[in-house]
């Protein structure tokens, strides 16, 4: 579908290019992000973590973003916009520089991507393919309907996301519906995971539901306020995709201490 989501980026691992054993043969993309500011990309925390050294290194990613369809080759389209990464944060609750992502309850799930070029200059207005998204001002109510969108897989997943996946050429986007955290805290505590106040749930009432899936990861979940569009959550996890049962999972970026971390490294970049 020609998704509308101009701040929508794919990262990508040049090391790994290319990869016959992906799924997606023709590129090495391992999750979304969305665009911010000319040099600014949110993203998950658990799209670059690492175990051993806090974060993966920065030249392993790369942002790419003026694209619907995922090139098949390093030859980007001429409308592309592509930077590499300077830095990359995760969420840090008070500014300590010590990351506060939990990757045991997924607490926390966001990171931000510094950029050694900016993504577009000028009047954002004018930029129909590559666009920052707005912050937030406050909570969005449950029922709102949202648009998430990536390139992840499309096929639904069962408890244990061990079926088959198809990862499509082309950016998709769906809408959903935002959940009540009560509600969907207790759908998940029927499968023994605690929800936190970082997360935000949604989902749809139409079977099969439309959710996010493994891929999407890190990318937009974008709603209108006050008329204008801003990014309401970040695509983190859930059991499984598209199950009735298990909403789709994302970071809110509402959450006090997480849209101050946002708002603290977007004010932190160049822009220029
Ligand atoms: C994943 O593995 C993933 N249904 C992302 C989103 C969802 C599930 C899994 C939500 O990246």
């Amino acid at each position: 579908s020609a998704a509308s989501a101009p701040y929508q980026v794919v990262l990508w691992n040049p090391r790994r290019y290319p990869d016959a054993s992906l799924n997606t043969p023709y590129n090495t993309q391992f999750c979304g992000g969305t665009i911010i500011g000319p040099r600014t990309v949110v993203t998950a925390a658990h799209c670059v973590d690492d175990d051993r050294t806090g974060t993966i290194s920065t030249s392993a990613v790369r942002v790419l973003g003026g694209i619907a369809t995922m090139p098949r080759s390093t030859v980007l389209p001429s409308d592309a916009v592509g930077s590499a990464v300077s830095a990359i944060r995760l969420y840090d609750e008070n500014g300590d520089g010590r990351s506060d992502f939990d990757k045991r309850t997924m607490r926390g799930d966001i990171a931000v991507l510094t950029l050694t070029g900016a993504l577009y200059s000028g009047t954002p207005a004018t930029r129909a393919k590559v666009a920052p998204l707005a912050l937030p001002s406050g909570d969005v109510a449950a029922g709102t309907t949202s648009q998430v969108s990536g390139w992840g897989g499309v096929l639904a997943q069962p408890v244990g996301g061990s079926a088959k996946q198809d990862y499509p050429g082309e950016l998709r986007a769906g809408l959903v519906q935002l959940l009540s955290p009560v509600l969907c805290a207790a759908r998940y505590a029927a499968a023994g995971v605690t929800l936190t106040d970082t997360m935000l749930c949604a989902t749809t009432d139409a079977r099969p539901t439309v959710d996010a899936c493994q891929g999407d990861s890190g990318g937009p979940l974008a709603a209108a306020q006050n008329g204008v569009a801003v990014l309401v959550g970040v695509v983190s996890y859930g059991i499984g995709c598209a199950l009735p049962q298990f909403p789709g999972l994302y970071t809110r970026v509402a959450h006090a201490q997480i849209s101050a971390f946002v708002r603290r490294e977007l004010g932190a970049a160049p822009t220029g």
